[in-house]
């Protein structure tokens, strides 16, 4: 018997780092095995899969006596048999049978039972390669919008450490941004707690200009801090950025701000003056998931920054291909999740990297220990990996980037 054959499958529900009940599945093969779990977001695009149709035990249950059946007996190895077979199974566009909590976790089981059986990295066995390439994390600052509570519209205040010589330095150069921003907070805001919010970025009363001054100051003290350390190489810089989530605070075609509403034109303008004042170099969902026009606008006036696309195509190769038709964005964000299986999710990643649009890798709000995202980041050669900085479930994604790092230069 192939000893790459499935064998056996098994669900059952855990929980999320919000508190709510996911799904984690268990693919055994005659001689290996892999399990997995999928996020799910808070701030979700309107064109997202379905994620959760029905309660999980039902769904599980369904799964069990419908979908299962059908993958036992295939080979691991067959990925995407395995997937066209899952959305066969459900038959829907939206995969509103199972919804992602379902196929994901089984999608990304499959590969992980894969690699297990044939005793390779998970990453060498999505893509065989002589060398990889490592993301840089892109990290989680100060949260606000439906990450958080009261605080700035904009949802992520976000830095990305570049020219480092290891994963392990620029996740200690995110961290020392972290540390910074907290103890400027203490100064400045004199309700903060030190609360975080769902990505454990720092929460703050303050609104989005404060908090873009305060992650410029952070700039400055990690920026002295590193020409100090020596573990840390001197050519090191730090770029900021930000997640709008602008469809979050749309409103009858208004972006509404807490001390005035913004027409998408008035949008473009603040876009733009905040890019320049604040020196942002990623820019991601800078307007509402509907808004093809004003994100080619702002792609066409200001091509040399990082103008990524989230909620507008939720890593759904139709929406990129209109995208790239327009010349919306430059950039999309990759969210396995938004799609529900690793086949699709790779082929919105091949046509961005035939279209030139960069890749950007993302964790969700909600999210569990899986570190998967780590690894079809190296085997894509996804530059970025948007992760958080901090807390068990982020980390788990970076500290696996370091573990693969470890063993990759030994
Ligand atoms: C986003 C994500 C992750 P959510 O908007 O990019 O940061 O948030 O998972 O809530 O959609
Ligand atoms: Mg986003």
């Amino acid at each position: 018997m192939d000893e790459l054959n499935i064998r056996e499958i098994e669900s059952k529900v855990i929980f999320n780092s919000k508190g709510n009940k996911t799904i984690e599945t268990d693919v055994y093969t005659e001689n290996g095995y892999g399990r997995a779990s999928a996020p799910i977001g808070t701030s979700a695009g309107k064109n997202e899969v379905v994620q959760m149709p029905e309660n999980p035990e039902k769904l599980i249950k369904k799964a069990e006596e419908e979908l299962y059946p059908s993958i036992v007996g295939m080979s691991a190895d067959n990925q995407k048999e395995i997937d066209e077979k899952i959305k066969e199974k459900d038959g829907t566009e939206k995969l509103e049978k199972y919804g992602a909590a379902i196929t994901l976790p089984l999608s990304i089981a499959v590969a992980k039972a894969a690699a297990e059986t044939k005793n390779q990295p998970l990453y060498f066995h999505l893509k065989e390669k002589k060398e990889y390439l490592l993301p840089q994390p892109l990290g989680k600052l100060i949260g606000g919008g439906q990450h958080a509570r009261k605080g700035p519209e904009i949802q992520e205040f976000l830095s990305i450490p570049t020219k480092t010589k290891s994963i392990k330095e620029s996740c200690q150069i995110n961290i020392l941004m972290q540390e910074n921003v907290k103890k400027i907070l203490e100064k400045r805001d004199k309700h903060f707690t030190a609360g975080k919010d769902l990505e454990n970025g720092y929460t703050t009363a303050l609104g989005n200009e404060e908090a873009f001054e305060i992650i410029q100051k952070a700039r400055e003290k990690t920026k002295k801090q590193i020409k100090k350390n020596s573990n840390i190489s001197s050519e090191a810089e730090i770029k900021l950025g930000i997640d709008a989530a602008a469809s979050e605070f749309y409103e009858n075609g208004k972006y509404i701000y807490q001390d005035k509403e913004r027409t998408p034109e008035e949008q473009l303008e603040y876009m733009k003056k905040i890019i320049d004042k604040y020196d942002l170099e990623y820019i991601e969902d800078p307007f509402q998931e509907e808004d093809f026009e004003n994100h080619k606008k702002l792609t066409q006036e200001m091509p040399e920054k990082t103008i990524c696309g989230d909620d507008i195509f939720t890593t759904n190769v139709k929406l990129l291909e209109k995208g790239i038709k327009k010349g919306s964005c430059n950039t999309i964000l990759i969210k396995p999740n938004q799609v529900g299986t690793i086949t699709d999710t790779r082929k919105t990643i091949k046509k961005a990297k035939e279209k030139g649009y960069t890749t950007v890798i993302s964790h969700r709000s909600g999210e569990t220990n899986d570190s998967f995202i780590s690894h079809l980041a190296i085997a894509e050669d996804i530059p970025i990996i948007k992760t958080g900085i901090t807390g068990g479930e982020r980390i788990a994604k970076l500290n696996e980037l370091i573990r693969i790092e470890y063993y990759m230069r030994r």
